[in-house]
């Protein structure tokens, strides 16, 4: 095919904005996108398709039509960045239906990934091939949008109503050999055969009678016509899944327009539930969070291709919850990790728990049993501290003391090899203290993971004062190799996440003595979305942590809960009580502890609503924030939004507390302190950042 005349023409009416060129091979007409970095679908690759569809269509010779993409991948979707601005025609779903309508087959030749709008282009053609290593998928959802251009019609005719559920309200891709079986995928190529595959498959149906159009297809609605309680099942099962989101909801309704009314009443509902998300809240929150992660990988001042230093060892100090979590991050990515502690038993505790958590994971088939057997392989745990020696990369993860910190990092210079890089998963501490415990100041920094460390996705960089370029892009590759979401922070008391959870942990405290309850706080947050509040947090954390039996004197409503035998959860009591099976309820005990507190202070008995709860507890965070921008601890305002949202679980939909606070307005967060100035306390200061954003009319996220 390699010497084939090229088609005269392919770069007409576009100059040099061309990324849509065309070319024939005897009989087959081949469309190329090539509109780098993803192929997404804009502006110009829509109207090219359309035109190139047309032109085929007006040539005799041409018999069959390929869609293909150059670069890494196959469309991964409509523009995202044109969503919110007027749509400049044609349109994707007006595209699509110009690919089904071409009386010549047209076959969509997929590689790298075929997502959002990009499948919708391949459902529209009547042939799909694609390499096994091609994933395809329809993750609008987690824009906040469902897929917008015929996908909630033309995917459940292809693979059924169920299978399309699954997939597009999970937004999750499949691969390519799932979507062989599915249905979804006609024929797989070999890995290097995709353009020869697709040509073979081309030469076999362009003489055919009628091609396989998938918006008339019957045939997959059956089982779903006749399981008609399958919809709600659905909603019932993915409840918890879905709570406080609006798409989800419309995908379903969608699916369910495509079993139970025609192709082209289920578009216009499509449509216009499309438009409805678009427009909304929601999704363009979603959508900043989308630009957010990407940007959060940026760091000022860094060159993109600051090299970094390769990492074939990782040592990890501490076999406890964090360090054993932390290290099973680098066994899952295939590195293996030498893991030091000072006592066997605690070794062997914190190997049996890694592999427990492997096996739990297995069993909800995220691992075969060969995988976990493998990762597990890859760990040595021993109680020789000089074992670090090789290893390129050591985090530390003992506990928060800024003593044993230094004594253990003193000990760490003198056996690492030159060049490995040094690390203290501290959440509070100063980095540039414990580096100049170093001969390697350069070659420390702060790698903050969030617990359970194996799970959550945040990992807080901490750049010291003298950090190395290549240090920092070596954690933040190493972040993005483990599967986390990176974000650099600098140096300051509990960094990005924790110094604003302290802003807000203070005003809890401070509510409850002022006669809000607990309870009353936590469904303040949870109401909001967050996925637990402060006094349930801690509960589950245990109250005893860093609680001295000997020592304690009855000073705080949290010793005195101790003192009583309220230790949290695991003691079946702590703020709340707990049944049995971990059901909680408020507490009269600890109502009456709070009471005798605030009696004793004299504080006076408020009377809250659950927005002023909110306000209390979410303005002084954003102010913290804003310091955070304002002193340089965070490179821009999305970087905080990304901690929250993947740090401590803020609900995605309103994307992040900078972000919300654009919603709604900085200058009603402003008005908002001001008023609560009195019970902010006297050490309350508003950030001149916030003021100046919030008098100019301006967003944190410009
Ligand atoms: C849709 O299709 C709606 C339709 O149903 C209906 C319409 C009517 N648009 O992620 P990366 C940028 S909704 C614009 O780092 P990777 C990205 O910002 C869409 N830009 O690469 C980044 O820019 P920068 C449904 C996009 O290899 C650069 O490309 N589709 C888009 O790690 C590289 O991205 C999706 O939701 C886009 N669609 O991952 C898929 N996609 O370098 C979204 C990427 O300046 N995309 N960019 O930071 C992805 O999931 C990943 O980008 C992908 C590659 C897996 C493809």
């Amino acid at each position: 095919m390699g010497n084939c005349p090229v088609l005269a023409g392919s770069n007409e009416g576009y100059g040099a904005m061309t990324v849509i060129t065309t070319r024939k091979t005897g009989h087959i007409f081949w469309i190329t996108s090539n509109n780098p970095p993803v192929n997404a679908l804009g502006h110009a690759v829509r109207s090219g398709l359309a035109d190139a569809i047309a032109k085929a269509n007006g040539d005799k010779g041409v018999k069959a039509i390929i869609i293909n993409c150059d670069g890494r991948t196959f469309f991964a979707g409509a523009d995202i960045t044109e969503f919110g601005k007027p749509l400049q025609a044609p349109g994707l779903p007006e595209v699509c239906d110009t690919i089904e309508a071409s009386p010549k087959p047209v076959i969509a030749a997929i590689h790298g990934t075929a997502l959002g709008g990009g499948l919708e282009i391949a459902l529209a053609c009547h042939y799909r091939v694609a390499v096994p290593s091609a994933k395809l998928g329809l993750p609008e959802v987690k824009l906040g949008l469902l897929p917008g251009a015929g996908g909630t019609q033309r995917l459940p005719r292809v693979i059924g109503a169920e299978a399309a559920l699954g997939m597009i309200v999970s937004g999750n891709p499949v691969g390519a050999k799932q979507a062989h079986a599915s249905g979804l995928v006609d024929r797989l190529a070999p890995e290097d055969g995709l353009r020869d595959a697709a040509a073979d498959l081309a030469d076999e149906v362009m003489d055919a009678s009628s091609h396989p159009v998938s918006s008339q297809r019957e045939d997959m609605l059956a089982a779903a016509r006749e399981d008609p309680d399958l919809f709600n099942r659905f909603r019932q099962d993915n409840a918890r899944k879905i709570k406080g989101l609006d798409a989800p909801e419309a995908c379903i309704v969608a699916v369910e327009a495509a079993v139970n009314v025609p192709f082209e009443r289920g578009t216009a509902l499509e449509r216009e539930l499309f438009m409805e998300l678009v427009g909304g809240e929601q999704s363009k929150a979603m959508r900043h969070v989308f630009f957010a992660e990407r940007a959060a990988q940026k760091i000022d001042g860094l060159p993109k291709d600051t090299a970094t230093y390769t990492l074939a060892k990782v040592g990890i100090l501490g076999a406890g919850t964090m360090g054993g979590g932390i290290a099973m991050n680098f066994l899952t990515a295939g590195i293996p990790v030498t893991m030091v502690e000072r006592e066997q038993a605690a070794l062997d505790r914190g190997t049996a728990i890694m592999r427990k958590n492997y096996e739990r994971s297995a069993a909800k088939g995220k691992f075969t049993v060969e995988q976990v057997d493998a990762a597990m392989s890859r760990l040595n745990p021993t109680l020789d501290f000089e074992a670090l020696g090789d290893c390129d990369l050591v985090i530390e993860a003992v506990f928060e003391s800024m003593e044993l910190k230094k004594e253990i990092f003193h000990r760490l210079d003198q056996i690492a090899k030159p060049g490995a890089i040094l690390a203290s998963n501290t959440s509070y501490l100063d980095i540039d203290e414990i580096a100049a415990q170093t001969r390697r100041p350069d070659h420390v920094l702060g790698m903050h993971f969030f617990s359970p460390a194996n799970v959550m996705r945040l990992l807080e960089v901490v750049r010291g004062k003298q950090t190395a370029p290549a240090v920092l892009a070596t954690a933040m590759a190493v972040g993005k190799r483990i599967g986390k979401v990176a974000v650099v922070s600098g140096v300051c008391h509990g960094f990005i996440g924790n110094r604003m959870l302290a802003a807000r942990q203070e005003q809890a405290n401070a509510l409850i003595l002022e006669g809000a309850t607990p309870w009353q706080v936590d469904d303040a947050l949870t109401n909001f979305g967050m996925p637990m509040g402060p006094f349930q947090m801690a509960d589950l954390a245990g109250l005893d942590i860093g609680w001295n039996p000997d020592t304690t004197s009855s000073s705080s409503v949290r010793e005195v809960l101790c003192e009583r035998g309220r230790r949290g959860q695991k003691t079946g009591k702590g703020f709340y009580d707990y049944a049995a099976d971990r059901t909680r309820t408020p507490s009269k005990e600890t109502e009456d502890i709070i009471a005798g507190f605030a009696a004793r202070a004299g504080i006076p008995k408020g009377d809250y609503t659950e927005g002023e709860i909110r306000e209390r507890l979410i303005y002084p965070m954003i102010n913290e924030g804003a310091k955070i921008l304002e002193e340089g601890i965070a490179q821009r305002a999305s970087d905080i939004d990304v901690v929250w949202l993947y740090g401590y679980g803020w609900p995605v939909w309103t994307g992040g507390p900078m972000f919300w606070a654009d919603t709604i307005g900085v200058n009603r967060v402003l008005s908002g302190l001001e008023r609560h100035r009195k019970a902010l306390g006297p050490d309350f200061r508003i950030s001149p950042l916030l003021k100046t954003i919030a008098e100019d009319g301006r967003r944190f996220n410009a």
